[in-house]
């Protein structure tokens, strides 16, 4: 199962994923219908009963769905959290061997750009959603180690359309979506318990030099480097928090010192 199969990874994953799996698509928002091997399933990640509905004979939840960027509380409470616990007990209840758990580099955002990141270190979320990211790699830790759920959380960096890095900070992050579909495949298959894992391309500029990837043999092919003669500076690049963090311009987002370019 994809949820947040309308979104944009959702998209890539649906697309890249179809000639290898049987795929259950849900999203509260209008899919394409169904095609072979195929079935759609629209609903919110917060209805309980119809998450289980759709769930029934699922090997595998990739969890996509939810609010994608920093919002207010409300929206990120009701999606990041209680739809995200909603998933879970939905997936536990219907027997799922696997959850592969979209998490954020926004949970680790605080961390200096100087710092290279293995995994290990404690969370530093950069907003409102990067807590909520925490949430779920907690969540996902909890169903592991209590009800035998495995799972796989991914501090995606940035997957993005074009699948292209857009500005200097994705020379670090950018994940292709050629990558994003292996390391979605490792991460169903790989025999784990529990495994955070950075989800970036094999980038020059790499800040995240986990073994995560390393647990699930994920091999990332692609590197941002070959369109850095391409980028230029943007408005985060000049802020000095959202410049010296990794998680850029969602550190600088309401920070009381932001905004300054000295
Ligand atoms: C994310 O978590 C967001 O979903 C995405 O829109 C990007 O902002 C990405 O992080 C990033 O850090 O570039």
């Amino acid at each position: 199962m994809i949820t947040g199969a309308a979104g944009l990874l959702g998209r890539v994953l649906r697309e890249r994923l179809r000639s290898r799996y049987a795929l259950v698509l849900l999203d509260q928002a209008p899919m394409d219908a169904a095609g072979e091997g195929e079935a759609v399933f629209q609903c919110s990640i917060t209805d309980a009963a119809a998450l289980r509905r759709a769930m029934q004979g699922v090997d595998s939840v990739v969890h996509l769905a939810g609010v994608s960027t920093e919002a207010p509380w409300d929206a990120i409470r009701d999606a990041n959290i209680e739809g995200c616990y909603q998933t879970f007990e939905a997936a536990y209840q219907a027997g799922v061997r696997r959850m592969v758990f979209a998490s954020s580099n926004h949970a680790i955002g605080f961390y200096p750009r100087t710092r290279a990141l293995d995994g290990s270190e404690p969370v530093r979320p950069d907003t409102r959603y990067g807590v909520s990211k925490a949430f779920g790699e907690a969540l996902a830790s909890y169903y592991a180690d209590k009800f035998g759920l495995s799972a796989v959380c991914l501090r995606i960096g940035t997957a993005r359309s074009p699948d292209e890095p857009g500005d200097i900070r994705h020379l670090s992050t950018w994940l292709s979506h050629r990558d994003l579909a292996e390391l979605v495949i490792c991460s169903i298959e790989a025999p784990v318990h529990y495994q955070v894992v950075f989800g970036a391309s094999a980038n020059q500029r790499n800040w995240w030099r986990d073994d995560g990837a390393q647990a699930i043999g994920f091999t990332p092919q692609d590197n941002a480097e070959d369109w850095a003669d391409r980028l230029t500076a943007t408005p985060s690049d000049l802020d000095p928090i959202a410049r010296n963090l990794q998680g850029g311009s969602f550190c600088a987002w309401e920070h009381p010192g932001a905004g300054n370019t000295d």
